[in-house]
């Protein structure tokens, strides 16, 4: 009787001093926990959702233990409170190991898809002779991941299609996750619906610069399709964060694509449709290895404006060699990684500084925003 009335008063102080301050932004602290009558602060997995939204996994069976690792961290990280379902892809079936395991990582409903055939092959007008000596001589030059043609068919996956696969048709927000990912902080909020309040399209945690020699020829490219498609420009701004030099040299600034959160609007709207087929039409992703990431980047900084694209300081991430670690003080109390480490103070990720330091641009056609 006397114990438990003491362990609830120490529970009680233990509350009052070791008070965890919120990382959750201020447009989903008041009121309360409540938006439009749903707890904001957690939902159940049968429950309604303000966003219709989904993690994004695009993994092959042999990642099975690296998918339950970065699994396990987000749900214990974030997750377990909001149980948003999976949605895994593969350009093969998932077998029923990698199934039954990876769905007893979560409460939340997980679907798995695979891939169509035409989502992921050679396009008839792609000289897959050509193809293979390209790869030989990118081999030779010593470029990461030269020879292998399934890379070049997941980038241009993640590039093109992704967003196209029936099991997305009733979502509208992803997260794309990674095997092998690791997740640092705990996140008490929602970030997709702190994404939709906020008309944020895009959001990423590292930006960095490309290897040049993966993609010689896409700055022409693009340049080549903006000419004859002006109205792809809404943010004109969005050149500087791209080229130093008015626009003549692309500066590889890219966000990195291994983690996403995004509108699939954004990918579904006309514009980023023609982009993608003009790029495809092109063939870079095959005769060079256009990543999906510069290809991503490039539409979001021409096409949205600075406001639409946020940077998720406050989600610790890592994703082999880089690492976001949120700098404040309140984060160490929530994270495990080591501000010291965040790739913010690497100069090859100066990309992410570069973005905020973008002038605020009205859009050049404030209705095609939507
Ligand atoms: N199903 C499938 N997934 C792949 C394939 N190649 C890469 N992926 C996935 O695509 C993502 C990026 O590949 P990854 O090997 O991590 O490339 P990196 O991050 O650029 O080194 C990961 O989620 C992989 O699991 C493939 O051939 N099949
Ligand atoms: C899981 O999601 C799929 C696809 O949206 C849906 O068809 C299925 O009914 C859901 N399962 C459960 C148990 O909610
Ligand atoms: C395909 O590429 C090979 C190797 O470069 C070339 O010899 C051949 O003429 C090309 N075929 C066509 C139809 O262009
Ligand atoms: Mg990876």
């Amino acid at each position: 009787m006397y114990t438990d009335l003491l362990h609830l008063l120490l529970g009680l102080l233990l509350a009052v001093f070791v008070h965890r301050p919120s990382n959750r932004p201020a447009d989903l602290e008041q009121p309360a926990a409540t938006i439009d009558g749903i707890d904001v602060s957690s939902y159940l997995p049968e429950a309604h959702r303000p966003v219709r939204a989904a993690f994004v996994v695009l993994v092959r069976n042999s990642e099975l233990v690296g998918m339950k690792r970065a699994m396990r961290q987000i749900e214990d990280r974030f997750n377990h409170k909001f149980n948003y379902p999976y949605v895994f892809l593969n350009d093969m079936p998932f077998t029923e190991e990698f199934k039954t395991e990876t769905a007893a990582m979560t409460r939340a409903n997980v679907t798995f898809g695979v891939i169509p055939q035409e989502h992921w092959s050679y396009p008839a007008w792609i000289n897959q002779t050509y193809a293979g000596e390209c790869r030989q001589e990118m081999h030779k030059q010593g470029v990461f991941y030269a020879l292998t043609e399934s890379y070049r068919h997941m980038c241009r996956f993640n590039s093109g299609f992704f967003f196209r696969h029936p099991l997305l048709d009733e979502i509208d927000y992803y997260w794309r996750i990674e095997p092998d990912v690791e997740y640092s902080c705990d996140i008490d909020y929602d970030p997709f619906l702190f994404m939709h309040r906020r008309g944020i399209k895009y959001g990423y945690t590292i930006a960095l610069h490309e290897y040049p020699e993966t993609i010689p020829t896409l700055w022409k490219t693009v340049k080549e399709f903006v000419t004859s498609n002006p109205e792809f420009v809404r943010h004109p701004a969005g050149y500087s964060w791209l080229s130093q030099d008015g626009g003549e040299t692309y500066n590889g600034c890219h966000f990195w694509s291994n983690f996403e959160i995004g509108s699939l609007a954004f990918f579904r709207s006309p514009e980023y449709l023609a982009y993608f087929d003009y790029l495809d039409r092109a063939g870079g992703f095959f005769y060079e290895r256009w990543g999906d990431a510069p290809v991503h980047a490039i539409a979001a900084a021409l096409m949205l404006r600075k406001e639409e694209v946020h940077w998720f300081e406050d989600i610790g991430y890592y994703h082999n060699p880089w690492t976001n670690c949120p700098q404040s003080a309140e984060s160490r109390l929530r994270c495990h990684c080591d501000p010291a480490k965040s790739a913010v103070h690497h100069y090859w990720a100066s990309c992410t500084k570069d973005w905020l330091l973008l002038p605020d641009t009205a859009p050049k056609d404030d209705t095609a925003a939507e």
